[in-house]
């Protein structure tokens, strides 16, 4: 999800090798291994919910934002409202007006839990994310879960060295 022209499709371009077309994104395409929305669902709050209903299908979601965006779509602690992990690709890294240190900061405040860097044209970044996307999605117990509460982590972060999960929560 991301604002129009941010490079959500040619993301999904770019992620199977392929050389950017221009295709204007009329409607949610779920076809393939991604699910690539237009940026009117991120632009209005009358469509936005969409968006949480289509992430329900998805392993991952990602935030799409250009490196050179002029403001921010996303409000903090968005991934509050997604059951799914939450990743940030900030596309266009080649462009003049880049400004990537405000864009991860945008990101970080709306719960990203991963950060990536790519451009579509030249394909740089790609197989960092790629690599990303075939890892197995970590599972946890209810009971690692709340053992990683008790020492306030996310549950992402890894556990503190020489810290393991007590016997019998596994
Ligand atoms: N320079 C540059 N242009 C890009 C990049 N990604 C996308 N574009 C261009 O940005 C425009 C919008 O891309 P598009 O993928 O349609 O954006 P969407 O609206 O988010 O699907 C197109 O003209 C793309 O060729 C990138 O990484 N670098
Ligand atoms: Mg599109």
């Amino acid at each position: 999800m991301g604002r129009s022209e941010a490079g959500k499709t040619s993301l999904t371009q770019a992620l199977k090798g392929e050389k950017l077309h221009y295709v204007k994104t009329q409607y949610t395409n779920t076809s393939q291994d991604a699910i690539d929305t237009p940026g009117e669902y991120a632009e209005s709050k009358h469509f936005s919910v969409g968006l949480a209903c289509f992430s329900f299908e998805a392993d991952v979601v990602a935030i799409i934002q250009a490196a050179d965006e002029p403001y921010n779509l996303f409000g903090a602690s968005l991934h509050t409202f997604i059951l799914r992990p939450l990743i940030g690709v900030i596309t266009k890294t080649d462009s003049p007006y880049a400004n990537v240190p405000m864009i991860r900061q945008w990101m970080q405040n709306a719960g990203c839990e991963r950060i990536f860097e790519v451009n579509n044209v030249t394909g740089e970044g790609i197989d960092t994310l790629l690599d990303y996307l075939k890892e197995d999605l970590p599972t946890l117990t209810l009971e690692q879960a709340k053992f990683r509460q008790t020492l306030g982590l996310s549950e992402w972060e890894p556990l503190p060295e020489g810290v393991e999960y007590p016997e019998g929560t596994g």
